[in-house]
């Protein structure tokens, strides 16, 4: 169903303090870096050495937000799980046919125009999934 991990996405009060972090403790720099409005986030992609891996900082872009609820109630780590799929329509029958419930009725633009959706962490172990269908042109 999955091709690969996408990313993992770890939730930060402030993303510029964090890509500080990442970059002085674990030599890691940002690939990717945008802002989704629908999201509420303001986020940055870490590469993980040249192995194609990621890591997806994501910040709060309103209190009302995701990661600003998340924040409050968990406070910073890990909020979700990514992995890669190659058709996320297909996907997504597959498992509201396995009785997952996925978070949106139609993918939505996710990191790099890619198109995303998520499986209620009540429905997969306590984790949040997301599905990532990459743009055509992406790399990740
Ligand atoms: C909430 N819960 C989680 C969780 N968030 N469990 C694991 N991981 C998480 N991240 C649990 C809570 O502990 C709670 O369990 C129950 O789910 C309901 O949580 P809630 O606090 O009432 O929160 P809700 O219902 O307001 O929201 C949860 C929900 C939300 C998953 C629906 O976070 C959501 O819509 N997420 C999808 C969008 C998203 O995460 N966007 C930000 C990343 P108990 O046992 O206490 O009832 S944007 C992104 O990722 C894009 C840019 C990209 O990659 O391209």
């Amino acid at each position: 169903l999955f091709t690969e991990i996408n990313h993992v996405g770890i939730a930060v009060a402030d993303l510029d303090a964090a890509k500080e972090f990442y970059k002085n403790s674990f030599d890691m720099s940002v690939v990717h870096e945008e802002t989704n409005e629908e999201q509420g986030v303001r986020e940055a992609m870490l590469a993980v050495g040249d192995s194609g891996s990621c890591i997806q900082l994501l910040a709060p872009l309103t209190p009302e937000s995701t990661i600003a609820k998340f924040l409050d109630k968990s406070g910073p780590g890990i909020q979700q799980m990514a992995y890669t799929v190659e058709d996320i329509d297909a996907v997504s029958a597959t498992l509201r046919e396995r009785g997952l419930r996925l978070l949106y009725d139609e993918p939505r633009r996710g990191t790099a125009n890619s198109r995303i959706n998520f499986i209620h962490p009540k429905d997969a172990g306590g984790v949040l999934v997301e599905l990532v269908e990459p743009a055509a042109d992406a790399s990740h």
